[in-house]
């Protein structure tokens, strides 16, 4: 049985507090994406497609979308292909005050409840080729393990679980929310040939037999969510482990640019080139043909740009420039503890205020020291050792930074 898996897809995200140009260019990248997916399945005689859920961003559905959705499900169905879409918790199935209905087109399976439903999928001459197991959330905060209820299959055809769950301990699980959590050794042992899941946005194979993957979002919508993205095609038989290729959809692609001190650097033009090169250089090893580039250039540390790239117009005009050089769409540039260059080495073991701030700082970090109430003034993880790291990531090149400042109220 072929497949392809979709997961997270997220019709119709607002993309708050990005110009129209680019907040219209997202969402229809995110329909794009799905057509794509669509092309593929069909081109590659996929039997079925899954949705693992999150199919919309939330309870607004626009005409556009619903028209579109519609459309492309018609032209899988009207191939005989089924369509299996399981809710997640950003499209919960029954809660109340959720999106009005969608004319659904015969031929495809809407699972918005926690029961598991088993649904046959056909091959070309009408015969069943495989099984899919789908469950859904029926509320936006399903907090119970709804993998541990699926049925055990025990039939000749392949077996293929569906579903939105954050499997504890996946990669980047920490950035979603725990709903439906799940253990990777039930998903393991419960005797299904691939686990289809959604919900984390990191793609990843968390086994390979039996294969349990998450296909990741099919557009990445913030620039923490990098990299190619699209779905998966996967060739599942039972009792063998299945064979899984990943197919880019999505024609925008979100990337970052660090420029960590860039000391050497005193002028605009400088700085382009600087920040034109490292592009160029992370370009040659993952080019990403064709793809739209919303790029995230982040300055960090020294240079004698500080004073100007603390200023938010300067930064915007960089970030202007910036776009027709990376022909990107859009390029924001940001800045992190930016400080002149000096040099704190020279002014560590100093006998005033200067170098007892510096003194303090390094044993802060390295804790050696502990300020009474620190915890509490801090939003951070609550145990020790945790606000240990955190306080270690804040204050990482804070001595170049408390110097800088400290020095420039004394002149
Ligand atoms: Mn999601």
């Amino acid at each position: 049985m072929r497949i392809l898996h979709l997961a997270d897809i997220h019709l119709d995200t607002s993309f708050q507090g990005r110009s129209s140009r680019i907040r219209g260019r997202l969402r229809q990248a995110t329909r794009d994406a799905l057509r794509n997916g669509v092309d593929v399945a069909l081109d590659r005689g996929a039997h079925a497609v899954l949705i693992a859920g999150d199919l919309f961003d939330g309870d607004r559905l626009s005409f556009e979308s619903e028209r579109f959705l519609l459309g492309q499900l018609q032209r899988l169905t009207a191939e005989g292909v089924t369509v299996v879409y399981a809710t997640g918790n950003h499209d919960p199935g029954s809660a109340p005050g959720t999106r009005r209905p969608v004319e659904w087109p015969n031929g495809v399976a809407v699972v918005a409840d926690p029961t598991p439903t088993r649904i046959p999928v056909h091959g070309q001459d009408g015969e069943v080729v495989g099984w899919v197991t789908a469950a859904g959330h029926a509320t936006a905060r399903e907090t119970r393990d709804l993998a541990v209820a699926f049925p055990r299959p025990d039939g000749p055809l392949p077996e293929v679980a569906l579903l939105h769950t954050q499997v504890v301990g996946s990669r980047d699980a920490e950035s979603h929310d725990p709903y439906a959590p799940a253990e990777l050794d039930t998903l393991i042992g419960a005797g299904y040939d691939y686990w289809a899941l959604g919900h984390v946005h990191a793609r990843q194979s968390l086994s390979d037999l039996p294969g349990v993957h998450y296909a990741g979002n099919i557009q990445g919508r913030t620039p923490r969510e990098r990299g190619a993205k699209g779905g998966l095609l996967v060739e599942v038989r039972r009792g063998f482990a299945p064979q899984v290729e990943f197919l880019p959809l999505a024609p925008v692609r979100w990337e970052e640019v660090v420029l960590d001190d860039p000391i050497d650097v005193g002028s605009v033009d400088g700085l382009i080139r600087l920040a034109g090169d490292r592009w160029r250089s992370l370009r040659a090893g993952d080019p990403g043909v064709g793809a739209e580039w919303m790029v995230r250039v982040v300055i960090r540390g020294a240079t004698p740009l500080w004073r100007e790239l603390s200023d938010e117009e300067d930064r915007l005009h960089l970030g202007a420039e910036l776009e027709a050089v990376l022909q990107a769409m859009e390029v924001q540039v940001e800045a992190e503890h930016l400080h002149a260059p000096v040099s704190v080495d020279e002014h560590r073991g100093r006998d005033d205020v200067l170098g007892a701030a510096l003194d303090l700082l390094t044993k802060l970090r390295d804790g050696q020291v502990e300020l009474p109430g620190l915890a509490e003034e801090l939003v951070g993880p609550p145990d020790a050792r945790d606000l240990q790291d955190y306080l270690h990531r804040i204050l990482e090149g804070g001595e170049g930074e408390v110097l800088s400042r400290l020095r420039s109220e004394q002149e």
